[in-house]
């Protein structure tokens, strides 16, 4: 029964087992495993609490790690593996199977070439890399192998869809599909921002071909890519909220037009946005930083259109479960399955981490967060939790239907979002207020003990209790993942099913991906044409390298 469900709805023989995305989720879930751990270290460090072998060393060593795999490589990863899921399930087929290989193999070989490098001691220089701090040329080779690898992933991607709407004109994608589109695409607009940093800049630079660089220029590239990569991370999350969530909790997708809208806003929004990290860098002029500051606002409106959606989807459902109140519905959701109840913790999340990065984006009140502990409080309840645990809930989901196995474990994996959400609220405010109170991001605190590092104490050992539960959260999802992998009692896989919309899905203006490219593009220009301009017009003196350790 469940097989021929299955083949109606992708009209393919019987699915083969999609290899390709298992190989992509399972280093993306290798990666997640090490670096927790590394992200405890850092929290007891910061906290002056003693383990073997702590030093200065090994904590900058080890935040390099922790973000270079949980931001780049755990994170792209998960989503190539979810494209390949999509493209199988959405589209019947993925075309260029072996491309996909060949790219997934390119990354992984990239991610191990950067993790052994910075794991060696040889580019402790942060996960975003700033110059003039100088890694070894095998760091900044292999992140740029990774997001080749990755290209190839997006190519297999639109080749699949290609071939699908050859077959399929004028009737939208499923929203699936529509949503890793615009993930795709706007992949692809980011990481010019970067491949010019890398190959024009940083790679030459730490080959030795050149001597000096200039860190302004190298920022304002680096910034092209690592706000979209925002959004590349959140997309494939509102992907599950809007298609899966609302499937588990058996209710209906509020509103498909709104849904394929919001990702396009996402789409030609997210890039044109990088100077608000850079808020505080000279030589940008105030009004381009403004510009920026005004689409980032622009950019809040689409994720006010999901929570929107979202919310509304699940208020069905606990209708349908006949919920008659304002809102009693909200009890008579599964709260104990552990995907429904990851993503509703994610989004809970989101909120608060909607609140904090209106203050971020604002120019003026930037500057009383910006570079302290408040900032890393801030991500990690957006990207640490409304996306990761997104991924971790996506994971119980995938994982049956994927290996046609039973999830082993299930009441950890139902107690560790709740787990990963308490740990999380203790860590991220005692840093939000560690960071008004003006402790440092990315120092070793450690070494701030005594009176210089006593206004900070109390909250740091807070922050290093809510490390140990989100280390003991993190434990436990990789349990389930290991013990299902290699144990879980053999099934029938059972069928992806996502949403049905309340109204069915027509053909509009918001499938033209072609059209939303260019606009996309034109933004991106107008945003950055005139100030990089500006900025290589003036005589640039540049750096040379500097290596902390
Ligand atoms: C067990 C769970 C986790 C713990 C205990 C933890 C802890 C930490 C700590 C203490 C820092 C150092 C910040 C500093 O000193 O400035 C940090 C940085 C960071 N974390 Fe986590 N984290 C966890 C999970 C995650 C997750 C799930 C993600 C993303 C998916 C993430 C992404 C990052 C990033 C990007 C940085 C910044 C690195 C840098 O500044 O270069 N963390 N984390
Ligand atoms: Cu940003």
């Amino acid at each position: 029964m469940t097989t021929t469900t299955m083949t109606a709805t992708t009209t393919m023989a019987p699915a083969t087992r999609n290899t390709l995305a298992l190989a992509n989720i399972g280093v993306a879930i290798a990666a997640f495993g090490v670096s927790t751990a590394m992200g405890l270290l850092q929290s007891l460090s910061i906290a002056d609490i003693n383990f073997p072998k702590r030093s200065e060393e090994l904590y900058y060593m080890s935040v390099t790690a922790h973000g270079v795999l949980m931001a780049l490589v755990f994170t792209t990863f998960f989503i190539m593996g979810l494209g390949y899921v999509i493209a199988q399930e959405g589209l019947g087929a993925i075309r260029g199977r072996a491309l996909g290989w060949i790219g997934y193999w390119l990354a992984v070989a990239g991610s191990l070439s950067a993790a052994v490098t910075i794991l060696r001691g040889k580019a402790t220089v942060l996960y975003t890399f700033y110059p003039p701090m100088q890694a070894h040329p095998l760091f900044y080779i292999g992140a740029t192998v990774l997001v080749v690898g990755s290209w190839i992933w997006g190519g297999v991607i639109i080749a699949s869809y290609r071939a699908w709407r050859r077959d399929h004109p004028r009737v939208p994608a499923p929203l699936t599909v529509h949503g890793m589109l615009a993930t795709v695409i706007l992949w692809y607009l980011a990481t010019i921002g970067v491949a010019i940093e890398m190959l024009g800049m940083l790679i030459p630079w730490s080959l030795g071909f050149v001597d000096k660089i200039d860190p302004l220029v190298a920022r304002t590239y680096f910034w092209w890519f690592g706000h979209p990569l925002v959004y590349f991370w959140l997309m494939p999350a509102y992907i599950i909220w809007y298609t899966v969530l609302p499937r588990i909790v058996g209710g209906r997708l509020f509103s498909d037009p709104l849904a394929r809208m919001a990702f396009i806003l996402f789409l030609i929004l997210s890039t044109p946005v990088g100077f608000h990290h850079q808020f505080a860098d000279p030589g940008i002029t105030a009004g381009w930083k403004l510009a920026h500051t005004v689409l980032t606002y622009g950019v809040m409106f689409p994720s006010f259109m999901t929570a929107f959606t979202v919310i509304a989807s699940l208020e069905i459902a606990g209708r349908l479960r006949g919920a008659r109140g304002l809102f009693n519905w909200i009890g008579r959701l599964p709260w104990s399955d552990p995907l429904f109840a990851a993503v509703a913790l994610a989004m809970i999340a989101f909120t608060f981490g909607g609140f904090g990065g209106a203050i971020n984006a604002a120019y003026a009140m930037n500057s009383m967060v910006h570079n302290t502990a408040w900032i890393m409080g801030h991500f990690h309840v957006t990207l640490g939790t409304t996306v990761a645990l997104t991924f971790m809930g996506a994971t119980y989901w995938l994982l049956p239907r994927l290996l046609g196995r039973q999830l082993r474990f299930t009441w950890l994996a139902r107690a560790q979002p709740y787990l990963w959400f308490a740990g999380m609220s203790i860590f991220s405010v005692s840093y939000h207020i560690a960071g008004l109170r003006g402790l440092p991001r990315r120092v070793y605190s450690a070494s701030l003990s005594g009176d210089q590092g006593a206004p900070w104490h109390f909250l740091t050992v807070v922050a290093a209790q809510g490390g140990m539960l989100l280390f003991l959260s993190a434990v436990c999802f990789v349990s389930v993942v290991i013990a299902t992998w290699t144990s879980g009692k053999k099934i029938d896989a059972p069928p992806f099913e996502f949403a049905v919309p309340l109204r069915p899905p027509v053909a509009s203006i918001w499938d033209r991906f072609g059209l939303w490219t260019v606009v996309a593009i034109v933004l991106i220009a107008a945003a950055y044409a005139y100030p990089l301009a500006e900025l290589l017009s003036h005589p640039r003196y540049g750096s040379p390298g500097f290596k902390p350790y």
